[in-house]
């Protein structure tokens, strides 16, 4: 019997193989990502800010990349590129106000077609009814951290707790009741955490706010050196993070300090709207945490420096984004058990990423979308016993392009030709010569919108990233990333730098006929967005 990996010549896959009929044990696909989690944020990248020991097992047992990164930072886009396998301006999911067109083939689908059991738990973003999956319990867009509502084959729900714990535990229980031992699956579970407001469980909140966090160096950047853009974004944490929204200040606090801050259209109720959720319970659990909170503002709120102001607001930032992202750690130690108590783990390839980066206060920022490092890189570990060597770390520049690729190779199914990512295999085989890329490509759209992060793209290797902002700028900026990797000066008019200003130009150019990108593209989504 031909045995299916021989339609792929370069894997050199160890794949269990059946004694009796010879053919390959197809591995089994256990997909997690969260939302928004920064790699600044996972002590397997670094621990300056929190342990996280859950998701480092993932790491220490399989391959760390340290390169890896999005197309298009943000939410839904990502999310696009992933199921895809294609560039934004392909899929035509350029920002999360689009519609995404259903009738596109994704990854799950062929999964489900070669026989896999396939299920989605959590935070989709769009969609009500995605494809390709036999069991989904998904949140109804952004979705809400307590009694969380879902989307499910069987109609709507609400569960009474906290989302990170439940998408787990939907998780584990589809895993042990509606698993079929016979077929491989593949389980997508999307985790709501860490995104913005930041609603931690209780138990994390009062432990957290407990804490104090290192700031980052460019806490208190001022933009010298950098284009327009940086400059006008909306996303620094003095200027545009709310106190009530984001720091949990109540509204009545607020009013009694005499409406301090002004109610922004789209942040009216924002602390409501979470709060109003809980059930007495649950007000008896957070109140005291939030009354400390609220009384040590509205004490010390007046005589602070705009610095202090700054200096607060990251701390109040720091302690429930990490806090939320305790809970997704402490969670996917559940799952990780769970697959070791049933043996699993061995057939079970596991992938850990989030939809992009985060800023965590470097240039003053929150948020992502930009180019730029934080938001641009995501964190991304695989496992995958007896097939990646435990422990090993790659530095090749790696996209949520290439991810349908790899798992559609690792499962032995035919990949579509006109997916346009690189499988990982040979990276997680120790491969490294079979892998030629030295550049990727970035675009960016979601302008005019929250934050106002300026469309651009560009193209970014080891040693530089090129960007061209447009719309309604025309401006061109070049980071030296070994000599600058805080990305601090914009080196684009620097005679010094002149020739790689035109190497890349060429190759950006190069880059976007080879992803089939173009100017009349960008015309035609700047059309689409004014309508
Ligand atoms: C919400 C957030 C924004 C965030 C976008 C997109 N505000 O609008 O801060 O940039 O989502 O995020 S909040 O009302 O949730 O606080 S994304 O991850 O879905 O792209
Ligand atoms: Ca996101």
């Amino acid at each position: 019997m031909k045995m299916q990996w021989k339609l792929i010549p370069t894997m050199a896959l160890a794949l269990t193989i059946n004694a009796c009929t010879g053919v390959k044990k197809r591995p089994n696909i256990l997909f997690i990502m969260s939302d928004d989690h920064a790699y600044q944020a996972i002590s397997a990248y670094s621990n300056k800010l929190i342990t996280t020991p859950n998701i480092d097992r993932i790491a220490d047992e399989g391959i760390l990349f340290t390169n890896a990164c999005v197309t298009n930072s943000i939410c839904a886009p990502s999310r696009a590129t992933i199921l895809t396998g294609k560039h934004t301006h392909i899929n035509g999911k350029i920002d999360n106000r689009m519609p995404f067109d259903t009738t596109q083939v994704t990854f799950p689908q062929l999964f489900q077609k070669a026989g896999y059991q396939t299920a989605m738990f959590g935070k989709l973003h769009f969609g009500n009814n995605p494809k390709g999956v036999d069991d989904f319990m998904i949140l109804p867009g952004q979705g809400n951290y307590i009694n969380p509502d879902f989307i499910t084959n069987s109609g709507d729900t609400t569960i009474t707790g906290y989302a990170t714990d439940i998408i787990t535990n939907q998780t584990l229980s589809w895993l042990d009741k509606k698993r079929d031992p016979n077929r491989p699956f593949l389980m997508m579970y999307l985790h709501k955490a860490p995104h913005r407001p930041w609603w931690p469980s209780p138990k994390k909140f009062k432990e957290f706010t407990q804490k104090k966090f290192q700031e980052p160096e460019s806490l208190f950047d001022n933009y010298e050196n950098r284009g327009t853009a940086a400059k006008t974004a909306e996303m620094n944490i003095f200027n545009h993070m709310m106190y009530s929204h984001d720091s949990k200040i109540k509204p009545e606090t607020i009013q009694a300090m005499g409406n301090i801050e002004p109610e922004i259209e789209e942040f009216k109720g924002g602390f409501t709207s979470v709060y109003d959720r809980m059930n007495s319970m649950q007000r008896a659990q957070y109140d005291p945490i939030l009354d400390s909170i609220n009384s040590y503002f509205k004490e010390n709120w007046s005589s602070m420096t705009s610095e202090e102001k700054m200096r607060w607001k990251y701390q109040r930032y720091m302690q429930d984004y990490l806090a939320c992202i305790s809970s997704v750690d402490d969670n996917i130690g559940r799952v990780l058990n769970y697959l070791d108590e049933n043996s699993l783990s061995e057939n079970t390839i596991v992938v850990y990423t989030s939809d992009q980066g985060f800023y965590l206060g470097e240039h003053g920022w929150f948020d992502k979308r930009f180019i730029y490092d934080e938001s641009f890189k995501t964190p991304l570990m695989i496992r995958w016993p007896n097939e990646i060597q435990a422990g090993i770390t790659n530095e090749e520049m790696v996209q949520n392009l290439d991810f349908a690729q790899t798992f559609l190779e690792a499962a032995q199914i035919k990949t579509p030709d006109d997916m346009q990512g690189e499988s990982l295999i040979p990276l997680l085989m120790g491969n490294e010569d079979e892998w030629n890329r030295d550049a990727v490509y970035y675009h960016y759209y979601e302008y005019p919108a929250v934050h106002m992060v300026k469309r651009h793209y560009g193209i970014i290797t080891k040693e530089f990233k090129l960007a061209h902002f447009y719309y309604d700028v025309d401006e061109w900026e070049l980071y030296d990333r070994k000599i600058d990797p805080q990305e601090m000066k914009n080196v684009y008019d620097d005679p010094a730098y002149s020739d790689v200003v035109v190497e890349l130009k060429t190759e950006l150019a190069e880059l976007r006929i080879k992803y089939k990108d173009s100017e009349e593209l960008d015309q035609k989504y700047i059309e689409i967005n004014k309508k």
